[in-house]
């Protein structure tokens, strides 16, 4: 009997030691600290992850140690989708992830991945991080999310295992992967290809197998998901560039306090300018590292049949974006 005690008076103290060590160090006030989560889909030492990272740093900092940020990278937490939908839930606190899949949830953020809208990064990034973009980060407003930031993403381009592809005749016959978008499915329709919406995870092995001819994405993706083994044919026609974007779930919004809110939206901003410049020192060294492998890029340099192709996208769009088309003007 008292053998049986002794094990069960151990087994309260193992879990009271548990419990301490999940619920996270003091703050320097002396309150627990509260843990968030927060997902991202890309690999360890990606930009978006290092811009994650920041975040997470700025937020324990400017909440003296009140909130801690554990970043989830690989796709630990699930697709973007899912992350998504798990953050409307809020058993997810935070994500990053791309504006494409988020046209699904957004009536307006769509307008950021028009093919052709800006006339250079520099415009675009003018734009995200002023007025403009704040008035399209707000409009997450009443779908249970909140926007905090967008992260660069640089542009998309199109590769493929089977040809070197100069003008979107050549895409005529070719499954391409696009993400999980109306949007996406139509540009591609547009450009003449098979477009197939797929999930980011499942597509390398789609290619390798065949059942995808090619995808579409930026140099660094290209690179860290390895399609650059499976689709060596790269045309860089920069069809478009949705940025990243930052976002929090309303339930964790709901219970921050004005001021924690603002060390929150402090925060995101300032992590942009750190995850840019890792966004512009992985997009130089992929490409490098792609060259090298014996990738073969075609540059394209005439652009107006891939924009000529893609005007029924206006035709279709432009009435649910002419308002946001019209202030980027
Ligand atoms: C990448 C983006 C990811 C994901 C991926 C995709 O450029 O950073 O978040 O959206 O593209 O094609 O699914």
């Amino acid at each position: 009997m008292k053998k049986r005690l002794s094990v069960i008076i151990s087994l309260m103290l193992f879990s009271v030691l548990l419990l301490a060590a999940c619920g996270g160090d003091d703050s320097e006030s002396g309150e627990k600290a509260i843990t968030l989560r927060l997902a991202d889909n890309h690999p360890e030492e990606y930009p978006t992850v290092i811009g994650d990272k920041k975040f997470a740093e700025l937020v324990e900092e400017k909440t003296d140690g009140r909130y801690k940020v554990d970043v989830f990278a690989g796709g630990q937490l699930g697709e973007e989708k899912s992350v998504v939908e798990q953050l409307q839930l809020g058993s997810i606190d935070l994500t990053r992830v791309n504006s494409i899949p988020l046209t699904e949830f957004s009536d307006d953020i769509g307008v950021l991945s028009l093919p052709y809208l800006f006339e250079d990064e520099e415009s675009k990034w003018e734009h995200l991080t002023g007025e403009l973009g704040q008035e399209l980060l707000d409009t997450f407003d009443g779908s249970n999310l909140v926007g905090l930031a967008f992260y660069d993403s640089g542009e998309r381009s199109i590769y493929n295992s089977k040809k070197l592809v100069k003008t979107p005749e050549d895409l005529k016959g070719l499954k391409i992967r696009v993400q999980p978008s109306d949007l996406s499915i139509n540009i591609f329709e547009a450009f003449g290809a098979s477009a197939s919406p797929m999930e980011y995870g499942e597509v390398y092995s789609a290619i390798q197998t065949g059942v995808l001819d090619g995808a579409e994405n930026n140099f660094p993706s290209y690179y860290t998901s390895n399609h650059f083994e499976v689709a060596k044919y790269f045309t860089l026609n920069e069809y478009s560039g949705p940025p990243e974007v930052l976002l929090a779930s309303q339930s964790l919004w709901d219970k921050l306090s004005d001021e924690d809110k603002k060390a929150f939206q402090e925060a995101a901003l300032e992590s942009v300018e750190y995850q840019r410049e890792a966004w512009a020192e992985l997009e130089e060294e992929s490409k490098e590292a792609i060259i090298e492998n014996g990738n073969e890029i075609f540059e394209v340099t005439d652009f107006g049949p891939w924009r000529d192709a893609v005007e029924p996208i206006y035709e279709k769009y432009g009435p649910q974006y002419q308002e946001w088309i019209d202030k980027l003007e």
